[in-house]
């Protein structure tokens, strides 16, 4: 008996734009937490949400120097969780790193962003991924237009919109150095991709994904109802945006690297169950399979 998909694709069938199945928001919007009612209904409406300054100087230094020591201690290594830049040497990703650094491991637990994470999901939440995207300074290459979602469902098994990414800009986000830019209201609705999924897809999606991206007509419909939005700002700063909205960022030629560190919340009532592609589950280090409900740091 084949299983329902609630949100097919690169299934064979043409691409085509489907509408959202979940809520966006899963509980009631209460001040339950650190969001107010009038950035919960943001994030609703958005589908994502801008905070300045939501780290203190010395926590986000300390972030940015961990980074920093994480990219040196990666350089030339040929890690699993370390992506290299397409034409160039240069780190383009580190993942799982709330496992391989207690930094990272206690910014995956801070207590106002665990707290912000379950006002949006209505529930305790475990992490799904996370990974430090340093787009170095000249060579960092572009990151394509792409629901994470769509990703996560056909290649790790993520059954229901009910994720939240966070990303934290270790250094600063401006309009120069190809900083995330957002579809407003692009969550609403689910871009299926045509094609089929690659083998192995990730060993080449992670540097530059070619397949599960929407075509241009998809994202000029989308980007013709909801613009374009890109939240500059100083380190320190927090972009909370729902799995299924639409994102990219440009490639960077200035001398100014954008370093941001992500961390995606998944609903524990949400756990990855096999691939919607059919094929073996991703490695762990991109997708876990650790569903253990995240205790916020003491
Ligand atoms: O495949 C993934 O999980 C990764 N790919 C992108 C472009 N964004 C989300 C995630 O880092
Ligand atoms: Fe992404």
């Amino acid at each position: 008996m084949t299983r329902s998909d609630a949100y097919p694709s690169r299934v064979g069938c043409d691409a085509r734009i489907l509408p959202r199945k979940d809520p966006v928001l899963h509980g009631s919007i209460t001040p339950t937490g650190p969001l107010s009612v009038d950035q919960l209904e943001s994030f609703d409406r958005a589908g994502f949400l801008a905070i300045e300054e939501f780290f203190d100087d010395a926590e986000t230094l300390a972030f940015r120097d961990e980074a920093t020591r994480l990219r040196e201690s990666h350089a030339g290594g040929r890690a699993p969780e370390v992506i290299i830049e397409p034409g160039s040497g240069e780190v383009r990703s580190v993942f799982a790193v709330h496992r391989s650094s207690a930094a990272f491991r206690g910014l995956a637990r801070h207590p106002r962003l665990l707290a912000a994470v379950v006002q949006i999901l209505a529930s305790a939440a475990y992490i799904h991924q996370s990974r430090i995207n340093y787009k170095p300074a000249f060579r960092g290459r572009e990151f394509y237009w792409h629901s994470d979602f769509e990703t996560w469902h056909v290649e790790d098994g993520m059954p229901r919109m009910r994720a939240v990414s966070a990303s934290i800009s270790l250094l600063e986000n401006n309009v120069h150095n190809g900083p995330l830019m957002l579809v407003p209201g692009s969550h609403r609705h689910y871009v299926s991709c045509a094609g089929r999924t690659p083998e192995r897809h990730y060993e080449q999606s992670l540097r530059q994904q070619e397949y599960g991206v929407p075509e241009p007509d998809a994202l000029e419909e989308l980007v013709g109802q909801g613009g374009l939005v890109a939240p500059v700002g100083a380190p320190g700063s927090l972009v909370l945006f729902d799995c299924n909205t639409m994102h990219g960022s440009n490639g960077n030629i200035t001398p100014w690297p954008r370093s941001n560190v992500f961390v995606v919340y998944n609903s524990v009532e949400n756990a990855l169950e096999e691939p919607f592609s059919g094929q073996p589950p991703r490695p762990e280090h991109i997708a876990s399979r650790d569903f253990t409900p995240l205790e916020a740091a003491g």
